[in-house]
């Protein structure tokens, strides 16, 4: 359903459809501006000027990549899952964000850019995925906590996409929202279930719970006032709303859920303000934030070059791919000519 490559030549010979050339035109820039006003939706042969072109691949690209890498810290805990249901429905957790990569890098691909340039990108490094998945998973709680407050996070940031300008992008979006919700309360009732065990099994909780809040509240991205790409996003009906609204939004839902799993949010500056009717927090520490996302976090190596190692010993299979893709081509060609 997702599949819009169409617009990008790749090996197996599929005819592109041209892009609409998006050199600059007055009269269609007035119709472009006239239609995101209206709050109406832009698809892949309609004409777009070249900066929102950039930002959405940009964008969407680096969410397609937080999703495949995103498979990374969870997958490690296949294999130690504490009993079959959990197993099976970490798996099925883990394959759906194989899934979400490949409807983005299609969405994405609607713009121009091939997946095998956005890969190249993020394998070189030069292309970011969410900061969160540069930390370790240390043991099972953290896959619960994972479930709870990450997807719990890229939930709160993902629904306002399904409104996002871009057609493609935005449709996309619905399926990934359905089922992160599954999956943020797989985590939770992981959670639930800990905190009814041993002091241990609690204490597992607390730390995972400790280890990765500030973590979770960086991933919306630096505060409105030192983010360069809202603002014209936000015009463009990209990002429908901010950075820290979002973040002030993941903490008013979560307080209420900690309490009822029995954790505390490692932070002292929690507390509800009555007059903002929101909670008072306290610092993210940005200077942390900006080096995990620089390369230097505890596991950013570890990360890529697993990537990388699964690509290159994939490469059989996409061959393979393509070869049978080719053979059923000349079959088909075959049979209309005859
Ligand atoms: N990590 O001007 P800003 C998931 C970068 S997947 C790393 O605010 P923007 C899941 C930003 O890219 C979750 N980099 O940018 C998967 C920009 O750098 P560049 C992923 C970050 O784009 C598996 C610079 O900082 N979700 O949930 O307007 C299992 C300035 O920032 C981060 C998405 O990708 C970060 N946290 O806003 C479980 C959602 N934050 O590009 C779960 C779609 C910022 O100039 N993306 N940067 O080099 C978005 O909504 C937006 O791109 C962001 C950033 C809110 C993330």
């Amino acid at each position: 359903m997702y599949t819009q490559s169409f617009n990008v030549q790749d090996t197996a010979g599929a005819k592109p459809v041209a892009l609409a050339p998006s050199k600059e035109d007055p009269a269609l820039q007035a119709a472009f501006d006239a239609r995101i006003d209206a709050d109406g939706r832009i698809e892949p042969q309609d004409w777009m000027p070249d900066a929102y072109r950039k930002t959405l691949v940009r964008q969407i690209s680096q969410h397609a990549h937080s999703e495949i890498v995103g498979m990374l810290p969870e997958g490690n805990w296949i294999s130690r899952a504490p009993s079959l249901k959990r197993k099976a429905i970490l798996i099925a957790k883990v394959q759906d964000e194989g899934g979400h990569g490949l409807y983005l890098y299609s969405a994405a691909e609607t713009l121009g850019t091939s997946r095998d340039q956005m890969l190249e990108g993020l394998h070189s490094g030069r292309a970011k995925y969410s900061s969160i998945f540069n930390y370790p998973t240390l043991n099972w709680a953290d896959v619960g906590v994972v479930g709870w407050l990450v997807d719990g996070a890229a939930i709160m940031n993902q629904v306002p996409l399904c409104r996002c300008s871009y057609g493609p992008y935005a449709r996309a979006m619905v399926r990934v929202c359905k089922e992160e919700s599954f999956h943020q309360r797989q985590g939770y009732e992981a959670l639930l279930v800990m905190m009814t065990g041993t002091a241990e099994q609690k204490a597992m909780v607390q730390d995972a719970v400790n280890r990765f809040w500030w973590k979770c509240l960086a991933m919306f991205g630096p505060p409105d006032a030192d983010s360069p790409h809202s603002g014209q996003a936000m015009r463009w009906g990209i990002k429908r709303i901010s950075n820290d609204d979002l973040r002030q939004k993941f903490i008013d839902a979560t307080v209420p859920q900690a309490k009822v799993l029995g954790v505390t949010l490692p932070d002292p500056d929690l507390k509800w303000n009555e007059e903002r009717q929101h909670y008072d927090y306290g610092q993210i520490d940005w200077d942390e934030f900006w080096s995990t996302v620089n390369g230097n976090g505890p596991c950013n190596k570890e990360r890529l070059a697993t990537r990388v190692k699964a690509y290159s010993e994939g490469e059989w299979v996409r061959d393979a791919a393509m070869a049978h893709a080719r053979k059923q081509q000349e079959r088909s060609t075959m049979k209309e000519a005859a």
